[in-house]
């Protein structure tokens, strides 16, 4: 009997660890996919999205993917109100395989365009065959011009070049505090080579609060819209998406690290639940 407890003592403790380790990172998580079950429903119960054109899925690197052609194939999300919160901080996350590279291909995308000018709150694209690119805005008419006085415009972008390899899955991520916005990629800051304020490096650039969240536009994953101002015009990847996950607050270094190493699916609640009733069943059993 002894023995059983010192079990059930041990168990208890390992799931206690193990939520809370689990907690900080789900602390702030308003969405995520992750395509198991081949569908694009937010495990957060928050917004469920749909495939357009060729969109189907795949096995990728965590379980199944969402799979796009380069062609006509995306998936559309809905904006939700809960992701109104990013406009005080944020980190968009997700994780991506590229086939074949697509000039100015959306992996992620929310807003009404790209051109110059601040017309999106995310935008993960590729820029070229091993370059990528990141960006988010502000909302208009908070531009630090005393930081960017000759800039051409307030568009939040950062190129990130010669940063990944066609066929290999990569992590991005970028995270605003309401001061900055920094790009991460597997896991570790990324070398902007690129940006507004003609910034390089990899320390965070100025953006500051509030952020623009463009309510009226749905997230694109696989494409962006709006390539040189034309809002009829989309630009495709042909590759996998996997582990897209939305928070209202800038994780810190050290968590994206921990997030890019990390299976999203298995953050979820749902999936903690269901590994502690299997405990107590096997428990019951011996
Ligand atoms: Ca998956």
């Amino acid at each position: 009997m002894l023995r059983l407890y010192t079990r059930i003592f041990v168990i208890l403790l390992f799931c206690v660890v193990t939520s809370v380790a689990s907690a900080a990172l789900t602390d702030g998580l308003i969405s995520a996919w992750t395509f198991e079950g081949d569908n694009v429903n937010d495990l957060m119960g928050n917004a469920n999205g749909k495939l357009v054109g060729g969109a189907g899925y795949s096995d990728g690197i965590h379980g199944r993917a969402l799979d796009v052609n380069g062609v006509d194939a995306y998936a559309e999300i809905p904006h939700h109100p809960s992701m109104d919160a990013m406009e005080n901080a944020f980190t968009h996350s997700v994780r991506a395989f590229i086939r074949a590279f697509g000039d100015h291909g959306g992996i992620m995308f929310k807003g009404e365009k790209v051109g110059w000018g601040p017309h999106f709150h995310i935008r993960l694209i590729t820029s070229s065959a091993t370059g990528l690119s990141y960006g988010s805005n502000n909302i208009k008419g908070a531009v630090n011009e005393e930081a960017e006085p000759d800039a051409k415009s307030p568009e939040g972008w950062l190129n990130v070049d010669e940063s990944y390899e066609l066929g290999t899955w990569i992590h991005m991520a970028q995270v605003a505090n309401g001061q900055t916005l920094q790009a991460f990629l597997n896991g570790a800051p990324a070398n902007v080579t690129w940006g507004f304020y003609h910034r390089t490096g990899t320390e965070p650039v100025t953006l500051t609060a509030p952020y623009a969240v463009f309510p009226d536009s749905p997230i694109y994953l696989g494409t962006s819209r709006g390539h040189g101002g034309d809002v009829d015009n989309y630009k495709f990847i042909d590759g996998m998406i996997d582990d897209v996950a939305l928070f209202d607050r800038a994780l810190s270094a050290d968590e994206i690290a921990e997030l890019a190493n990390t299976n999203l699916a298995s953050l979820t609640s749902v999936e903690a639940k269901s590994k502690l009733v299997t405990t107590w069943a096997r428990l019951k059993n011996q």
